[in-house]
Order: structure tokens, then C-alpha cells, then sequence
């Protein structure tokens, strides 16, 4: 059974006025600055009470064709037990797995995702906290509520406010961007993903900053992005000066037709290494500080059998991508996908299967289903010496 994070609280030594105890400064429990340290606290989603997105552009633009014609059906309704059942099992089987290889997991508080809730200006029910990935960033020691763009999410993070506030109270900072207003100005009304040879169009407009947090991917001081259907040039450049010149945020192009999300694309396993997506990559195109790197071309997926599975996925074909390092050489991968599998080992990493291909209906995979707290590591710069940043050392 999954215990909610308020069943779940790490005890923290309490000064009081009177102890004479000297209070020694306790590691903040919230640090991790890259994709790949060794994995010691995450939070793992849970799909209790996950509601079909309410029916919006951004929801469906993102869908494979199959699921955009049947969510619509049951916008707003609860995931069925046929769904949600066989997920749920899965999810626990991956917690266990993860608790196996020694790290503590976290889950989020219970909320009623499918009530109803309004802004002044429009109305819609929630959605599910199976995705940490996208809905809260850590860089560091600091949590951040991301903005995002779908209205079904608007108050996801509170699924985790219990959580924050531990981690706050333990030591951990915790922002918010600018929470968005998610007007009808923030959407494309003409949108239709662009044909192959078209030029790249999005969602979204620049109306306001918009991002979801996993478009990003962290390699210490470097962070890259893809600009999507759910993050905006305002949304990147928020965060760019939010986190200020100690951090330098770099786009990679992707040439995803819909593009939502960054860890089916482009994945650092380690230091010097990244998966790439060779359909919507092309290596010409990364940046040049990666030309040390050891770009490592994701293998075909096998393909998905089961046709609940294939019309239900709400994820585009490259989720084999969507792995999980445990740490430099251990990575959660998707037992069904025997090409990754492999192709793992061929390059040396120790791959740790998983059965998760439910997850799929609810979001996504490994990444997308957990929030690295805490990776054993400190902050660094992965790239040469002219690719630092100004003020660094070398
Ligand atoms: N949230 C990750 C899934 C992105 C994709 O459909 O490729």
C-alpha cells in the first residue's frame, strides 16, 4: 500500500530555547544538480483519483492519434480500474524496486483530482500527480512550483505541499514562478501540428511565461531545454534569470512535431554521455559544448502490444528513452523494451528492468514518474574549459 507523504515524514531534531545542546547543522535533505549522481530520496507519483485531462488544444495537440480520439470521451472522469488497476500495480512494483536499491521513496498527499475548480475566467478538473517530472524543478538545494500550461493542472503541486514544506522546514528553499492566469490569449486558436517540411509552430503563445518543469534536464551548471507545447520563450527565460549567472540554460532543437517534454529526446545518463532521439534529433544540431560528449543514439522501440495499451498511451513511441538513472552505470529502463535493454549493456550501463507500461495512459515513464529530492554529488560544470561560464573557475 502506498503511504501519502504526511504518513511518511522524515523526524527532524527540534531546537528548543531551552536545550543546551549546540545545534549542528544537518545536510539539507533536498540536493540534487544533475541527472545521473547516486539516487539516495525521490518522490514517485501516485494515480489515486486520476481524472481523463479535461478536454483542451494542449492536451489533445500532444496526444498520439488514437488516444485524441478517446480521452475526449471521458473528459473529466476518473481513470477506469481496467486502466487504472493494472498502473497502480505496476507503480508499486517500481517503488519496491527503487526501495530495493536502497532509496527512499516519497509519494505526494491525496487530492481530489476530479472535482471541479474555476478562475475567474474559465473551469476545469484536475488531472493526476503520476508526473513530479513536470509540475516541480530541483535545482540544488531549491524546489520550484513550476507554471504550467494545461488548465487541468493547475493545482497539482498542492499534492505535494506537505512534502515542500518539510523540505523547507529541513532546510531546502522553495519558490513558485509567477503563478500563470491561463487565459485564452495564452493559446493557439488556429493550432495544427505542422507537416513534415513546415516551419515549427507551438500551442502556446508568449503571453505569459509557461514551462513544465520537464523540459529541462540538469547537468550541474548546465541545463538544457526544449521549447514545447507546454513551455514558451518566456517560461525559459524566467527560469534563466531566476536561477541566476551560476547557471546557463541551453536549447536543444527538436524536430518532434508536437514536442512535449524533454526526456524522450535528449537524456545525460552520465557525465559525458546523453541519449539522444535520432528522429528528432539531429547531432549536427546540439550545441557545440557537447562535442566531447558521447552521443548514444536510442535504439528503435519495440513496439507496444496490447490494444488497450496502444490506444490509451498518452506518450509519443520513444518512452524506451524515458529512463531513470540510480546512478552512473544503473538505470531503470522498461522490460518490455528489450532493444533498450540491450543497448544499455552494449554501452556499458548496468540496466535494472521494470514493468511499467501502464504508466503510459497517466504520462509517461521512469522520469516522468519521479522527482530526484536527493542525489549524493555537488555542483559542477560537465563541459570544457571554454564552454564554462565567465566567472567560473577552472
Ligand atoms: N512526458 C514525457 C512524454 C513525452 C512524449 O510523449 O514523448
Amino acid at each position: 500500500m502506498i503511504k501519502p507523504a504526511s504518513a511518511n515524514i522524515i523526524e527532524q531534531p527540534v531546537a528548543s530555547p531551552s536545550s543546551r545542546e549546540v545545534a549542528r547543522p544537518t545536510p539539507c535533505p533536498v540536493n540534487s544538480h544533475n541527472e545521473w549522481d547516486p539516487l539516495e530520496e525521490v518522490i514517485v507519483g501516485h494515480i489515486d483519483d486520476a481524472t481523463i485531462p479535461t478536454s483542451h488544444a494542449t492536451v489533445m495537440c500532444n496526444m498520439p492519434r488514437s488516444a485524441a480520439m478517446f480521452y475526449p470521451l471521458f473528459s473529466g472522469r476518473r481513470y477506469p480500474a481496467i486502466m487504472a488497476k493494472p498502473a497502480k500495480r505496476e507503480l508499486e512494483g517500481f517503488i519496491q524496486l527503487l526501495e530495493g536499491e536502497g532509496v527512499q521513496v516519497r509519494i505526494p498527499d491525496p487530492q481530489p483530482f476530479h472535482k471541479k475548480f474555476a478562475t475567474p475566467k474559465w473551469s476545469a478538473r484536475g488531472f493526476t500527480c503520476a508526473c513530479p517530472r513536470d509540475s516541480l524543478l530541483v535545482v540544488g538545494d531549491e524546489i520550484i512550483e513550476t507554471p504550467m500550461a494545461w488548465r487541468s493542472r493547475y493545482f497539482e503541486t498542492f499534492a505535494y505541499r506537505s512534502l515542500l514544506r518539510e523540505y523547507f522546514d529541513a532546510g531546502a528553499r522553495w519558490s513558485a514562478a509567477p503563478k500563470p492566469q491561463l487565459d485564452d490569449a495564452l493559446y493557439n486558436d488556429e493550432y495544427e501540428m505542422p507537416k513534415k517540411g513546415e516551419p515549427f509552430r507551438y500551442v502556446i503563445t508568449e503571453h505569459e511565461p509557461v514551462f513544465d518543469a520537464a523540459d529541462f534536464v540538469r547537468c550541474g551548471r548546465d541545463l538544457f531545454v526544449t521549447r514545447s507545447n507546454v513551455t514558451n520563450r518566456a517560461g525559459i527565460e524566467w527560469l534563466r534569470r531566476h536561477l541566476g549567472e551560476r547557471y546557463r540554460i541551453t536549447e536543444i532543437i527538436s524536430h518532434c512535431p508536437a514536442p512535449m517534454h524533454i526526456d524522450t529526446t535528449f537524456m545525460p545518463l552520465a557525465p559525458g554521455r546523453v541519449l539522444i532521439n535520432p528522429e528528432y534529433v539531429r547531432v549536427e544540431e546540439l550545441p557545440p559544448m557537447l562535442r566531447d560528449w558521447e552521443v548514444l543514439t536510442a535504439p528503435e522501440p519495440d513496439p507496444i502490444r496490447g490494444r488497450l495499451l496502444k490506444i490509451s498511451s498518452m506518450c509519443g513511441k520513444w518512452l524506451n528513452m524515458n529512463v531513470l538513472s540510480l546512478d552512473e552505470r544503473r538505470v531503470v529502463c522498461e522490460e518490455k523494451q528489450p532493444g533498450m535493454i540491450q543497448a544499455l549493456k552494449d554501452w556499458g550501463f548496468e540496466p535494472i528492468p521494470c514493468a511499467f507500461q501502464h504508466h503510459a495512459a497517466f504520462g509517461g515513464a521512469f522520469h516522468c514518474a519521479t522527482l530526484d529530492i536527493r542525489r549524493r554529488g555537488m555542483l559542477q560544470s560537465y563541459f570544457d574549459k571554454e564552454a564554462r561560464l565567465p566567472h567560473e573557475e577552472p
